[in-house]
This record gives C-alpha cells, sequence and structure tokens, in this order.
C-alpha cells in the first residue's frame, strides 16, 4: 500500500517553486544521468566556471566556491527538484535533472515527477537534451553501466529512443581513464557493445522460458528499449560527445555547437536559428546527415511519462482524483486535480 501525504508533497513543491520559476516561457535543455555522473559539475564547466583536479580526492572541482549548480549530492533540494538555471551566455536554460531512482520515499518520488513536469509545463518548450554518461561505468562492461540511466529515460520519457533526436550524449571522467580521450572512446564503445550484446541475450533466454524479469530490476520490455536505445546510440556513435571539463573550453563550444543543430520544426519553417553562428556538425553518415535535415516535430508534454508510469505518480494522480469528489464529472475532476497541482500559478 502506498502511502501518499498530498500537504507535504504540497509544501515541498511550494518550496521547489522558487528553484523551478526560472523556466517560465523559457527554451529549456534537460541535463538527464545517473546519479554521480558530473550533471552538476557539467553545468558549472558550461556556465564558465573554472575546474581543477583535486589529487586527494580523484575528483574535480571548481575553483571557486560557490557555483550555480552545487556539487556532489548532500543537498537537499538539488537532488528533489530540477534546477533551471539561466544564463545570459545560452539562449536557453539548461535544466538540472534529479534522477528518480535513489531510494527515496514516496512522496519525494513523487515531488520530483511533480517538479519535472511543472517545469516542463511552464517551459516554452524543450529544445534539447544532454545525456550524460560516466566513462568509469564502461571499465566494468557491465550491463548496471547504463541500467539506472535507462529506467531515468523510461519512466519519464514515453519513448527514449524517439528522444534521441533531440538529444546529445556526453561522456564524463575523460580525466579517471588511463589513456585519455582515446581510451576512453574506446572503453565506452566496447562497453556500449557489450551491453547491448548482454540485452540480446537476456531477452532471449527471457522469451524462451516466458518470463517476464530475470534477478536484475529490469522488466524484458525495459530490456528491449535499452536493447533498441544502445543500438541508436552507437548508430551516431561518432556524434557521442567525450567531454573534457579541464580543457580551456573545447567541450564547451562542441556541446553548444550540437545544442543548437537541433532543430524543431518552427524553427526550420521560420529558418530562424535563435542562436547558431556556426554550420551544424557534419555527421559521417549520409543517412543520419539526411535525418538530420529534416526538421523535427516540437517535444510536448505528450513526449513525456508523467501520468501513468510510475507506480508512486500514478497513485498521487487517483488520490488527487477521488479528493476532488463524487459529485463532479470526469472533467471537472481533473480541472479539480490540476487545481491541485498548480496550485502555485
Ligand atoms: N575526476 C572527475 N570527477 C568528476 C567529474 N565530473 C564530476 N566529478 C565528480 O563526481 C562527483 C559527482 O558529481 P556531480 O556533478 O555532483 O554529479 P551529479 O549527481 O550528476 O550532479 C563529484 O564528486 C564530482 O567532483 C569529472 O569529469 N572528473
Ligand atoms: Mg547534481
Amino acid at each position: 500500500m502506498i502511502q501518499i501525504n498530498i500537504s507535504e508533497i504540497q509544501a515541498k513543491l511550494i518550496e521547489g517553486y522558487g528553484l523551478i520559476k526560472d523556466a517560465k516561457g523559457k527554451d529549456l535543455v534537460l541535463v538527464i544521468g545517473n546519479t554521480g555522473v558530473g550533471k552538476s559539475t557539467f553545468l558549472n564547466y558550461m556556465l564558465g566556471y573554472k575546474m581543477y583536479q583535486n589529487e586527494e580526492s580523484d575528483t574535480v572541482e571548481t575553483v571557486e566556491r560557490e557555483c550555480p549548480a552545487h556539487i556532489g549530492h548532500n543537498m537537499h533540494s538539488q537532488t528533489l527538484y530540477t534546477h533551471p538555471i539561466a544564463d545570459k551566455n545560452y539562449p536557453w536554460v539548461f535544466t538540472d535533472c534529479p534522477g528518480f531512482l535513489d531510494n527515496r520515499m514516496t512522496n519525494d518520488t513523487i515531488v520530483t515527477s511533480i517538479s519535472m513536469e511543472l517545469t516542463i509545463r511552464i517551459a516554452k518548450q524543450v529544445k534539447g537534451i544532454v545525456i550524460l554518461m560516466d566513462a568509469t561505468e564502461f571499465l566494468s562492461s557491465r550491463l548496471t553501466a547504463l541500467g539506472p540511466l535507462m529506467k531515468i529515460l523510461i519512466k519519464l520519457f514515453r519513448d527514449p529512443v524517439e528522444m534521441l533526436k533531440y538529444s546529445v550524449i556526453g561522456v564524463t571522467k575523460l580525466d579517471q581513464i588511463k589513456g585519455g580521450k582515446t581510451r576512453a572512446k574506446k572503453i565506452t564503445l566496447q562497453g556500449l557493445n557489450k551491453i547491448k550484446e548482454e540485452c540480446r541475450r537476456r531477452i532471449k533466454t527471457l522469451e524462451t522460458e516466458k518470463r517476464e524479469r530475470d534477478g536484475t530490476d529490469l522488466i524484458i520490455s525495459e530490456y528491449k528499449v535499452m536493447e533498441e536505445f544502445t543500438s541508436a546510440v552507437l548508430g551516431r556513435k561518432d556524434d557521442i560527445m567525450f567531454i573534457d571539463i579541464l580543457d580551456d573550453g573545447d567541450s564547451k563550444q562542441l556541446v553548444t555547437d550540437r545544442i543548437c543543430a537541433i532543430r524543431s520544426r518552427t524553427e526550420a519553417q521560420t529558418d530562424q536559428l535563435p542562436y547558431d553562428t556556426s554550420p551544424p556538425p557534419i555527421s559521417t553518415s549520409t543517412s543520419n546527415a539526411q535525418q538530420d535535415a529534416l526538421p523535427l516535430p516540437l517535444i510536448t508534454i505528450a513526449d513525456f511519462n508523467f501520468e501513468d508510469y510510475d507506480i508512486n505518480r500514478t497513485s498521487f494522480n487517483k488520490a488527487i482524483y477521488d479528493l476532488a469528489g463524487e459529485e463532479n464529472d470526469v472533467d471537472e475532476k481533473i480541472e479539480i486535480g490540476v487545481g491541485q497541482l498548480y496550485f502555485c500559478f
């Protein structure tokens, strides 16, 4: 039985609203990745904060103590709410997205899901997505290197593979791989290939044995998404960005160019790219280049999974629905439910 405390959720949402309001009316670029992958560090790097290598802890940190995205994950608010960070140097707002998987309380999972939904609803649009993966995870080359990220993507998007068209993939923590960028590339591609094969193997076993799941917490349909996703990423392997946050800004420029190259339909129609001053990156594969030339439809709220994937969120939506009372018809109930959800506005 899921215990939902609506007033606790409301209180936390009010607290979190202060953090998300910078998204209002803006183009967002969502930054998604497993907790600890380096999202906050990457954001500080993109915002121009100087980084240094802390030899003692083997991590990379900002030189300045006060920076927009807090590094590490002991800050409650940083892990609970989305955090849009407006910066005058970008025509979009980078948005640090929390994971959904950390062993959190039900109510907190719901707060995270609603915070995400509110951020996207108040924004003008989601322009693009940066998906981060940790190079060191691929050293083990096990399925788990991608499992938590896939869970996040599956929970968030109706079709994670389709969303790749709007995404740029970045690999972090290159400095932790002996042999630098070249070896990091090799390890990443080997890791992705192994994961793809492992998915195929598990799907086959599960299908033969007519089972839904095995020892891990992924189910057969999730293995299928993961296999398709990994294949799609490998299909565009030349587009994977290896981000060296200790460089003088080369990775920053690369990421910026790639985000600029994500073209939505409205931009293509009016041919007004708000920021793009450089040509889009040249893809080595013809079919991908052709695909890139086609305008993409805008990402809408329907591309997300807020309503019906996560059991906690479903239960919350039902609780709101029940709260609306028996006497109202469905439309009114939904309106009241939404009113409860969007009480902030
Ligand atoms: N060595 C190294 N450490 C990193 C890098 N990026 C992040 N870290 C460290 O990894 C930890 C988690 O980073 P953080 O940005 O908080 O991850 P988040 O949970 O995804 O926001 C921190 O201790 C960072 O200092 C990197 O490129 N190299
Ligand atoms: Mg963070």
